[in-house]
């Protein structure tokens, strides 16, 4: 399968940084290109880690960093579907997951929200301002509106006009890395962005409108903490994408973070998980994808997927961000 689109993309982010930044942290001098500062899945995480990269710059935290980051494809019109844009469930409704986390064990979400482009920063606020770790439906939106997010209808006449086609047949067939090819499809599109900052420290942010036409109420691995998003200290963060439910079967952030914490590679720990879920799954995942980016400790990456097709972008701590194919485990 052809991949040339998505080889190497050298992209010098760092023209973006503001300069004279008081409150950032000072660059490790082991940092190197091979030490990621911030990594997303996709190839629109090379934008969103241009955002992080810049909030980080300024003197943010790690959680502004990859806030900022994830709020990049929510706001993208193109990006079917994070935020608005997004394709929306099979009654018509737009609804959005969302999930951020530190290291230090805060963590918020939000699942089938309505209404609030940046489902992120909804989460954020969950994390910071309740003492719960999600908030679902209706009442993440009232969350949302007592919060003062301005609301908007995030249905756009193009996704509209996707779903009133695909009502006539209203089959659901997943189409593996949609993500990649813009504008052709349905299905699903999520970013998963982890940072690491050079002395260590992590976060984490995940956020999706799921599948394409999904059952009203169905909610995907992205939200779930220790699914589609674990941070750990000391350990590292790992990141889901593909088929939700695959992922949620497996628990699958927490099994790449548990690997990691037992002294596997970001790389191996990524391949183990998908190895698992194929083992599982035989037959039931023949043409899913499913896969998985990990951070460690020390800012090595590791990226996995079941089908070749898979992209990330890695962006090391003096601002160079590159999109890179991931290895999987079947052929084209
Ligand atoms: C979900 N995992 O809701 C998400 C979708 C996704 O790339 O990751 N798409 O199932």
């Amino acid at each position: 399968m052809g991949i040339s689109r998505r080889d190497t993309l050298g992209l010098a982010l760092a023209g973006t940084v503001a300069a004279g930044t008081a409150r950032a942290a000072p660059l490790a001098a082991s940092s190197t290109a091979d030490t990621a500062l911030v990594v997303s899945t996709w190839d629109f995480g090379a934008a969103a880690n241009a955002a992080a990269y810049a909030a980080w710059k300024a003197g943010g935290t790690l959680i502004d960093a990859v806030e900022a980051g994830a709020k990049v494809p929510e706001a993208d019109l193109t990006n079917h579907s994070v935020g608005l844009g997004g394709y929306p469930d099979r009654d018509g409704h737009v609804t959005l997951d969302a999930i951020i986390m530190d290291d230090r064990g805060h963590a918020g979400a939000v699942a089938g929200l309505e209404g609030y482009v940046h489902a992120i920063s909804v989460a954020r606020r969950v994390m910071d301002r309740t003492p719960h770790t999600m908030l679902v439906g209706e009442g993440a939106a009232q969350f949302a509106r007592e919060q003062g997010f301005p609301s908007q209808n995030l249905l756009t006449p193009e996704a509209e006009a996707a779903w009133r086609e695909w009502l006539k047949k209203a089959e659901y067939k997943p189409v593996a890395n949609i993500e990649n090819q813009r504008g052709t499809a349905l299905d699903h599109d999520t970013i998963g962005i982890l940072a690491r900052s050079p002395d260590g420290r992590l976060a984490g942010a995940c956020t999706t409108s799921g599948m394409a036409f999904k059952l009203r109420g169905r909610v995907g691995d992205s939200p779930q903490a220790g699914c589609g998003l674990l941070v750990e200290p000391g350990v590292g963060a790992a990141t889901a994408t593909g088929v939700g439910e695959e992922v949620t079967r497996i628990a699958g952030a927490a099994r790449v973070v548990g690997s990691m914490r037992m002294g596997m590679s970001a790389m191996a720990a990524c391949r183990e998980a998908v190895e698992h879920i194929v083992a599982l799954r035989g037959e039931a995942v023949k043409d899913a994808q499913v896969a998985f980016l990990a951070i460690d400790r020390n800012g090595k990456v590791g990226a996995f997927s079941i089908l070749p097709g898979f992209t990330y972008a890695v962006t090391d701590a003096n601002g160079r961000t590159r999109v890179q194919p991931a290895g999987s485990l079947r052929r084209a």
